[in-house]
């Protein structure tokens, strides 16, 4: 009778427990990619794998500012796409693990993203920051054209520039590192100051001041030259400027989130996600950021990193928790709308 009631427990136990293999098929992502780009890779790997992903789609500083305020208790398994500055940050303050998967097909910079991180985050694609303007506006405005980044402080752009918040956005952040990096603290603070005069909105997401430019609600928008050539290759009236005195760049970044309830496919969406065939498609929703498996196809679309002037951007010091606070708190005092 004991005998009986023990398996009559156990094959309950089974029947109790198969409910939790269809759990493990879940995946709770934060994408901070453009939206069509998170729903294009979120239908792509549900397809393949069978799985069930919930994907949520921040900006780059508030998916960190989620990861932080869901440390004890996370509810993310994957954060993928955004700037690679705040993916550092959150793997410095131990909230992202390592996923263990081979990054030897991967470029340089993305694997240096890995090196700095201890494996806890990757790099997935790479993208130059630029100036875009709107030339049909800038025409009827009788406007010059900016060509470096020391003109858009110029007085005759008052109220016609737009660009994001580096507090929620990481291609404004991208933009603060890169001026310090330029100009040196002290005068980067002045320039983005001077510039701060002619701005007439900080927006909270970092492709929005190009999407504004596009529809001709600015003349000049800051962000990312793949984000700008996304607009023109859609028919948005946008010329796309590298500025003269050099310009930062991005190197997106993919982190598992430490304590990832759903680790096994975390790991899954990860090697999906680095595989050339599965970049190589970004392209289908004009996503033309540069690939970070070196055997992706890279569209030709794509702005030519090669022929830019990039600066060396040092992603182990603006990836830092110290740094980032540092400048975003400067940033707020001398910089921001009050
Ligand atoms: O996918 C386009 C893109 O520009 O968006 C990311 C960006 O950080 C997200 O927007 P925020 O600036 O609002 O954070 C970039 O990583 C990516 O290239």
């Amino acid at each position: 009778m004991k005998h009986s009631l023990k398996l009559g427990i156990a094959v309950l136990g089974l029947f109790v427990a198969a409910p939790q293999v269809a759990f493990t098929q879940e995946l709770n992502l934060v994408c901070s990619a453009e939206q069509d780009w998170c729903d294009f890779m979120v239908n792509l790997f549900e397809e393949e794998t069978g799985a069930d992903v919930a994907m949520v789609r921040k900006s780059s500083g508030e998916a960190l500012a989620q990861v932080r305020a869901e440390a004890s208790n996370p509810k993310i398994d994957v954060w993928w796409g955004g700037t690679g500055d705040p993916h550092l940050v959150a793997a410095e303050e131990g909230l992202t693990q390592a996923s263990g998967v081979d990054i030897s097909e991967l470029q340089d910079w993305a694997q240096n993203m890995a090196t700095i991180s201890d494996g806890k985050t990757i790099g997935i694609y790479a993208g130059a920051l630029g100036i875009a303007y709107n030339s049909e506006l800038l025409a009827e405005k009788g406007l010059e054209a900016p060509k470096c980044w020391a003109d858009l402080a110029d007085p005759s752009y008052v109220g016609e520039i737009q660009v994001a918040n580096p507090n929620s956005s990481g291609t404004a952040y991208t933009e603060l590192a890169t001026f310090v990096q330029l100009f040196g603290e002290d005068e980067a603070f002045a320039r983005l100051k001077a510039i701060g005069e002619n701005v007439n909105q900080y927006t909270k997401s970092g492709s929005a001041p190009s999407k504004a430019a596009g529809r001709g609600e600015t003349t000049i928008s800051i962000g990312f030259m793949h984000d700008m050539v996304k607009l023109a290759s859609s028919g948005f009236p946008l010329e796309i400027v590298a500025p003269c005195e050099g310009t930062g760049y991005e190197v997106g970044g993919m982190s598992i989130i430490e304590g990832a309830r759903n680790f096994d496919m975390a790991v899954k969406w990860v090697e999906f996600a680095l595989r050339p065939d599965i970049q190589s498609r970004s392209v289908e929703v004009k996503s033309f950021q540069v690939p970070s498996n070196k055997n992706a196809s890279v569209a030709p679309e794509s702005p030519d990193l090669a022929s830019i002037k990039l600066i060396d951007y040092d992603f182990a010091t603006y990836g830092s928790s110290e740094t980032r606070g540092r400048l975003l708190a400067r940033w707020d005092d001398e910089v921001g709308p009050n």
